[in-house]
C-alpha cells in the first residue's frame, strides 16, 4: 500500500462543500483514504496481479487507467514472472502522478512503469493484453463511458482481459439503501465520523456517478466484450473481468 498521511480532509465542518477534485491535498492522503473508504480495495489490487499474470502476453502492453498512486501497476509489474511487457499507468491529475512517481521509485519500479499524465479518453490503447479500470470509469460522464470501453476493446489482443472495478448503485431503492448503509457502517468502523461521511458524500455528488451492475454488464456487452463476469463484490463495490 502506498505511504500516506491520515485522511482528515472532511473532518472539520465546512461552510460550503466544494466538488471533489484530485488535487495535492487528496494525493497526500490518498492511500489512507481509499483503504478506509473502499471495502475490498486491497483484495482487488492484489487480485489484479493474479489476473495480469494469467493474461499478460510477452511483448504486449498493460494499461492502468486512472492509476492514482500506481498501486495496481506496481502489483502487476511484480506479477509478470520475467515477461517483457510495457506497463502504461495514466492519470489526468498531476498531483497524483507526482506522488505515483515517488512511490514507484521507492519500490524500484520507476523504470518498469511508464507514467503518463493524460485524460484516458485521449490515450491511445493498442496491443493490450491487460487493461485495468479500477474505480475510474465512475468519474467519467455517463454518456462517455461506452465510447471509452469500445476504444479499449478495439485496442485489446485476443486472450486479453479488462478488469473493471466500480462503486455501484443498487438495482432497487431497497438494495441501494442497504448497500449505502453497509458502506457507511464500514467507513464508521474505519474511524470516519458522520460529518466526514456526509461532507464527502456532498463533494462526490455529480462527480462520482455509480450505476447498477446490470447497466455495466449491458454496456460491456455493447462495447464488444463476449464474456463478462463479476468476480468480486463487497457492499456497493464490485469488480468485473471482461474478455473479448
Ligand atoms: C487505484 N485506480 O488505486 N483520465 C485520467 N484519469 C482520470 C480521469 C480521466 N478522465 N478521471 C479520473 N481520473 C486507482 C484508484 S481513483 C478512485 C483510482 C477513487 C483519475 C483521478 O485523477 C484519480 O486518480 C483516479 O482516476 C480515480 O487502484 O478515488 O475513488
Amino acid at each position: 500500500m502506498p505511504r500516506s498521511e491520515r485522511d482528515r480532509l472532511y473532518a472539520a465542518p465546512r461552510e460550503e462543500v466544494e466538488r471533489f477534485v484530485f488535487d495535492e491535498r487528496v494525493a497526500a492522503v490518498f492511500g489512507d483514504m481509499i483503504a478506509r473508504s473502499v471495502p475490498g480495495y486491497a483484495t482487488i489490487v492484489a487480485m489484479t496481479g493474479i489476473l495480469a499474470r494469467r493474461h499478460a502476453h510477452p511483448g504486449s502492453r498493460i494499461y492502468d487507467l486512472g492509476c492514482s498512486l500506481g498501486a495496481a501497476s506496481a502489483v502487476m509489474a511484480d506479477s509478470l514472472e520475467g515477461r517483457e511487457c510495457t506497463i502504461v499507468a495514466a492519470d489526468s491529475a498531476p498531483a497524483m502522478l507526482e506522488r505515483a512517481r515517488a512511490e514507484l521509485a521507492t519500490r524500484g519500479l520507476d523504470e518498469r512503469i511508464e507514467l503518463v499524465c493524460a485524460d484516458i479518453r485521449d490515450l491511445e490503447i493498442e496491443s493490450a493484453s491487460v487493461v485495468v479500470l479500477n474505480f475510474t470509469l465512475q468519474f467519467l460522464p455517463v454518456t462517455e463511458r461506452l465510447v471509452l470501453l469500445q476504444r479499449i476493446r478495439r485496442g485489446m489482443l485476443p486472450g486479453g482481459v479488462l478488469v473493471l472495478s466500480e462503486k455501484i448503485a443498487g438495482a432497487s431503492a431497497e438494495e441501494e439503501r442497504l448497500l449505502v448503509e453497509l458502506h457507511e457502517a464500514f467507513k464508521q468502523a474505519n474511524g470516519y465520523s458522520e460529518l466526514e461521511i456526509s461532507q464527502k458524500r456532498t463533494a462526490l455528488e455529480q462527480v462520482l456517478v455509480p450505476e447498477p451492475v446490470a447497466v455495466h454488464r449491458q454496456r460491456l456487452a455493447e462495447a464488444g466484450f463476449g464474456s463478462v463476469d463479476l468476480w468480486f463484490q463487497c457492499f456497493n463495490f464490485v469488480s468485473f473481468v471482461a474478455m473479448p
